[in-house]
């Protein structure tokens, strides 16, 4: 039996087994690395609808949970780019607009809704970081949001005129649930804006190591007017935007509400003459995957026979698909160095690698440094000017495997 398409029940085609995995946020205590959850981390794409999604599912509970230790605010850039967005949704929303975010994590965008003093409620399930939201005074909901807890806040608070997401849409399976939620909960004028990872990119950019746990369904313009559209709803706009390594912000409304743009069309033109779902793309994405990971495995050995100190920056949930993937431990890597007090003093899942404060990049200066955290490497290299003027060089390995 085929595995079943979430979204409409056809048949999935496999194209991609990334192999036995952990759960990439899972970072694990130096003194109790056993007991680790693993699943197979493999991806299809529909042959129905075309929408690109894990095979196999992990229970929610076990992603996103008190400890859960992504912080958005992590980055200056993602900062400014919520900020932006914030103001943006604001501007073009009715008098006393009701904002909702789905995945509101750290408040990173509510927190600009709460300061311009609009109405909102964040929907966030992981208790750290909602707790660090609400210190910043954003009202936050810890629930998963789904039809129930979306009927819940209709009852209880009103229609919202926009819900939005960021990297959430896209790791929520129970997708049926959540779109019976947002027709529940969505003012009859009102837009849902979400952004993720857009599959276009990654498969320009053959960046495999979007894909983990958290990531189950790779969007395209396609797929997602496809998927809105049983629930009375239509994609209205599509905006490409150059974060995380290149997303679309989706703009969805009633049916019949809002007359289309010119680029809905006009990207899933693209996808089609690209043939983006088709089966020699995706054989060819799979094949140029395979090549990254040997090429970065040869690399590494080539550096650590020879001597050189390698480290890892950013301990990303991305690293934890391509150091499992590859087999790369300790022994290739020395330690992963990041700014989150909440991975720092622990191992990475799967590998095993020691993760580092910021201040151990510099004391001293490795010879190498992988860059983990690729998306920011604008950030990055800006601030860590230091290590290429000290001689260090970055390993890059999107989209292909190079020093630089
Ligand atoms: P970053 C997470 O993915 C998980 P990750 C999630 N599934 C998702 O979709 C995206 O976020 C949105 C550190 N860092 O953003 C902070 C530095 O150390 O690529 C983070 O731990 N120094 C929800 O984890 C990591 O790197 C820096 O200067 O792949 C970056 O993680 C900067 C800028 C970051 O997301
Ligand atoms: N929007 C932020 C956070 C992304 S991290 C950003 O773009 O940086 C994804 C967040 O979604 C996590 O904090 C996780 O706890 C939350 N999440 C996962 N499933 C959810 C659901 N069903 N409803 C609401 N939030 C969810
Ligand atoms: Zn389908």
């Amino acid at each position: 039996m085929p595995h079943a398409c979430q979204i409409c029940g056809g048949a999935l085609e496999e194209f991609l087994d990334l192999g036995r995995q952990p759960l990439s946020d899972a970072f694990l205590s130096e003194h109790d690395p056993q007991d680790e959850f693993f699943y197979r981390l493999a991806v299809g794409a529909c042959s129905s609808c075309t929408m690109v999604q894990l095979v196999e599912q992990v229970p929610r509970e076990k992603m996103f949970h008190t400890d859960y230790p992504y912080y958005s605010s992590g980055s200056s850039v993602m900062r400014e780019h919520f900020q932006q967005t914030a103001r943006a949704l604001l501007d073009t929303a009715g008098p006393d607009p009701f904002v909702v975010e789905i995945g509101s994590n750290d408040g990173v965008l509510l927190r600009t809704v709460h300061e311009a003093g609009a109405r909102h409620l964040g929907f966030e399930p992981s208790g750290k970081v909602a707790a660090a939201a609400m210190e910043h005074g954003v009202r936050v909901r810890n629930e998963f949001f789904d039809a129930g807890t979306a009927a819940d806040t209709r009852r209880e608070e009103g229609a919202a005129d926009v819900i939005f997401a960021a990297n959430t849409i896209c790791h929520i399976p129970y997708m049926r649930s959540v779109l019976d939620g947002i027709r529940t909960l969505l003012a009859p004028e009102g837009v849902f804006v979400f952004e993720d990872p857009y599959f276009g990119d990654i498969v320009a950019k053959t960046s495999f190591d979007q894909i983990y746990d958290e990531h189950f369904y790779f969007f395209t313009a396609r797929s997602v007017q496809a998927m809105v559209a049983p629930f009375g709803l239509e994609l209205v706009d599509v905006e490409r935007l150059p974060v995380h390594g290149g997303e679309v912000r989706y703009t969805v409304a009633r049916a019949g509400a809002r007359t289309p743009s010119a680029g809905v069309a006009a990207l899933i033109a693209d996808e089609k003459a690209r043939g983006l779902a088709e089966p020699p793309t995706l054989r060819r994405f799979a094949a140029d995957t395979a090549r990254i990971r040997d090429d970065l495995r040869t690399l590494l050995r080539r550096l650590r026979d020879e001597g050189h100190r390698v480290v890892g920056y950013g301990a990303t949930a991305k690293s934890a698909t391509v150091t499992n993937f590859a087999g790369i431990g300790p022994d290739l890597i020395e330690f992963v160095c990041d700014t989150t007090p909440a991975k720092q003093g622990r191992l990475t899942p799967g590998a095993h690698i020691p993760v580092r404060p910021a201040e151990a990049f510099a004391d001293p200066y490795p010879d190498y440094a992988l860059l983990f955290a690729w998306n920011h490497a604008d950030e990055i290299t800006a601030k860590e000017q230091g290590f290429r003027a000290a001689g260090g060089k970055w390993i890059r390995y999107v989209p292909d495997v190079h020093v630089s």
